[in-house]
């Protein structure tokens, strides 16, 4: 037997990033390159992720791909870009004399299986994980290192921020061919222990606007997406990253919330409007306020992404008393909620 028939199997992990600066808007489609930098922190990987196998082989005919165990559609564009790059830079690798870290041919086709332990679509940031999943395997496969963030942003912008741990900005960039729009991690997942990510699931069904076509609606029509990213995302990318590094809770809090709202508001101001927050977020909005004026100081952060599911952010002491308050206030047996509790602490591997 032909050691080369044998085929070659890598099976990683990568959590979902949630963002406390949205991305919301690209300047160019193809590239996916955004108008205005971003911000995240990658949960625990024991928390919401994709685990992704790719096999590759000779003897596969053709690639493919199932999701959840549905095969899809291998022709996806943004699958393709992924594949595309990967191959690219195994090519380019090789032809500078390194042939990698095993014997996958370049000519090899791959079989992809990716599952989520998290309800897909449901605006808990899958296509994150999903394609910083994708791209981190086929690395791995194809034995390639290196910076990978830049060919996860080609699946889904949000993607490239799961690429590390910790706290991660997405730079937007300058440049038209997408070489500087990258995520960088601006402190690592050790750096901030205290800090704890709830997860309050109100509605685990699809959404209605995807964010690809909601944002692409919110750039034609909303002059306040327009001011947000111009003149809004630069000072407070500024002021979030310093507020992460002095692990300012109170600083932190105040930025992610009025940056949810903006991004909600920049939704409404779309035309036709896009609403993702329900009725149970925004008495999540009320509650978390409440709470907060009580005590007379910022213990509890929210942020909505496209979809109704409130992220909490708050620090250890304030996790049991106000996972009391979520559940007095919405008991499961009646909204179907449910708490993840999660720790920001790393990226694929
Ligand atoms: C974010 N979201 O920064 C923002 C906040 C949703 C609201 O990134 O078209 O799935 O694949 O680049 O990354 C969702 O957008 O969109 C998103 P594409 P993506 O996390």
């Amino acid at each position: 037997e032909n050691s080369m028939d044998k085929p070659n199997i890598v099976t990683c992990a990568a959590p979902v990033n949630i963002a406390v600066i949205k991305y919301w808007g690209k300047r160019n489609e193809e590239l996916i390159l955004p108008i205005n930098s971003s911000l995240s922190v990658t949960l625990h990987q024991d928390q919401l992720k994709t685990t992704t196998t790719v096999a590759s082989s000779r003897s596969f005919q053709e690639d493919r791909i199932w999701l959840n165990g549905k095969e899809e559609d291998i022709t996806h564009q943004r699958l393709q870009s992924c594949l595309r790059e990967i191959r690219r830079l195994a090519r380019k690798r090789r032809n500078d004399g390194d042939p990698g870290l095993d014997s996958t041919g370049l000519s090899h086709k791959v079989h992809i299986c990716s599952v989520n332990n998290f309800p897909t679509a449901a605006g808990l940031a899958s296509s994150a994980a999903g394609f910083a999943c994708l791209v981190y395997t086929l690395a791995r496969v194809f034995g390639v290192e290196g910076e990978l963030s830049g060919i996860a942003r080609q699946g889904s912008g949000s993607a490239c921020r799961s690429m590390y741990g910790g706290f991660v900005q997405w730079i937007m960039g300058k440049k038209d061919d997408g070489k500087d729009s990258l995520a960088q991690q601006v402190e690592p997942e050790t750096h901030w222990p205290e800090l704890r990510i709830l997860v309050l699931v109100a509605s685990a069904e699809r959404k209605p606007i995807g964010s690809t076509s909601g944002m692409q609606t919110s750039v034609e029509t909303s002059c306040l997406l327009k001011h947000r990213a111009e003149s809004v995302v630069p000072s407070r990318m500024a002021e979030m990253i310093e507020a992460v590094q002095r692990k300012d809770f109170t600083a932190f809090a105040e930025l992610t919330m009025k940056d949810s709202n903006q991004f909600h508001a920049t939704c409404l101001d779309t035309y036709p409007p896009i609403f993702y927050l329900s009725s149970v977020s925004q008495q999540v909005i009320s509650l978390v306020h409440r709470y907060n004026r009580h005590y007379g100081e910022t213990r509890v952060a929210y942020t909505f992404d496209a979809g109704p599911n409130a992220v909490i952010f708050t620090l250890q002491q304030h996790v049991p008393e106000f996972v009391q308050l979520i559940q007095h206030f919405f008991p499961s047996d009646t909204n179907g909620g449910q708490f993840i509790k999660g720790l920001p602490v790393n990226s694929a591997s």
